[in-house]
């Protein structure tokens, strides 16, 4: 575990907030459930605990759940010294804990796809291409804030729905925060409103948390909000991050984000997601077959335990939904920012990185 130990310590000392990593030989999660009042942090020595935390939102956001697919494959490699039916069985339980976020299937395929040779070689191997994929991850983050920046002016209001930041990615801002800190790090005069996303408040929990370490003015507003917001020229841009973008470009996002797309269409106000090359999914032709995450209805009919309906009433949670790409301005990504006609683009896009294949 040494080489992913040390990755940690490096990511530390450039103050980045990790949502997983391994510290004196063990997994570590912080429990983002409890954001932002209590910061607990959970160590894990079984895949079947990080999958179990993947379940229960402890750990949460594509990105770090994606990386929840690099260190769950390994730490199977490693408690089962290599044994490669071990690895492919715990690559399968990660796969199965939540459907929407692609990252996590095709960080744990690449994991499975990349050892060979002898079961002693396995485990060091597997570290490896942890660390790779990690600091790939990180890289995009930078790289994706650089290019979303620049389509941020001085003096933006821009609104994000629920988390997408560090601790939802690999650790600087995630997808949308990437973009909104970079542009804030450029000595860019802008303002936030985060909608505090229903059921599970990730926005106002999470994202505020974030928006307050990192120092950048924000305002929080409720979901149903949005539209008045807009209506009175209150918010400049929308950025969101991505669980999933198909082949033609329909995003599918946290539920909400459709809602917002559809007030931003009408009010003008340009909408972008934010995301990497690896959340597209190629094989995946249009937002109509991404399989929506349903959670349990008591997670809307209660909030952290507590009733908020009459005892017996119906609920539904899809967790996500899908915004169809003519309400997209744009999909930023590390390699830039893809405009209409998204599926030629997106494929012309494909065509010349690796790592969209
Ligand atoms: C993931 C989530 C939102 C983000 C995606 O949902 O936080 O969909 O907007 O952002 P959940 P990113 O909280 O259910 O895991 O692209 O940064 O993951």
């Amino acid at each position: 575990m040494q080489r992913l130990e040390t990755l940690a310590k490096r990511l530390k000392e450039k103050e980045l907030a990790l949502p997983i990593w391994v510290e004196d030989g063990k997994l570590k999660v912080i429990d983002q459930t409890k954001l932002p009042f209590d910061e607990i942090i959970y160590s894990f020595s079984e895949v079947k605990q990080l999958a179990d935390a993947i379940r229960s939102m402890m750990i949460r956001g594509s990105g770090a759940i994606g990386l929840c697919g690099a260190y769950g494959v390994y730490l199977a490699a490693y408690q089962s010294k290599g044994d490669p039916e071990s690895i492919k069985k715990a690559g399968e339980l990660l796969k199965s804990t939540r459907p929407t976020a692609v990252n996590l299937m095709k960080t744990v395929d690449e994991m499975v796809a990349s050892f060979k040779g002898s079961e002693e070689d396995v485990i060091a191997q597997l570290e490896e291409k942890a660390v790779e994929i990690i600091e790939r991850q990180l890289q995009f983050e930078y790289q994706l804030g650089e290019n979303g920046a620049a389509l941020i002016e001085d003096g933006d209001t821009i609104m994000t729905h629920c988390h997408s930041g560090a601790l939802g990615g690999a650790g600087y801002g995630g997808r949308a925060l990437s973009v909104i800190r970079t542009a804030h790090e450029q000595g860019k005069k802008i303002h936030v409103f985060t909608c505090e996303t229903r059921p599970y408040l990730q926005g106002s929990r999470i994202t505020a948390y974030e928006l307050k370490k990192f120092g950048i003015p924000h305002t929080l507003i409720t979901d149903n909000m949005s539209g008045f917001c807009m209506s009175k020229r209150m918010i400049d841009k929308v950025v969101v991050g991505s669980d999933r973008v198909s082949a033609n470009g329909d995003l599918a996002n946290k539920v909400g984000t459709y809602m917002h797309a559809l007030a931003a269409k009408a009010h003008g106000v340009p909408f972008f997601t934010a995301t990497s090359s690896h959340t597209i999914d190629f094989d995946t032709t249009s937002g109509k077959a991404i399989e929506v995450e349903m959670r349990d209805s008591s997670e809307v009919t209660q909030i952290k335990g507590v009733p908020i309906a009459p005892e017996g009433t119906k609920a539904l949670y899809p967790s996500f939904d899908i915004t169809p790409n003519h309400l997209i301005t744009g999909i930023i990504t590390e390699k830039g920012v893809i405009q209409a006609p998204f599926e030629t683009n997106l494929r012309s896009v494909r065509e010349k990185v690796d790592i969209l294949q």
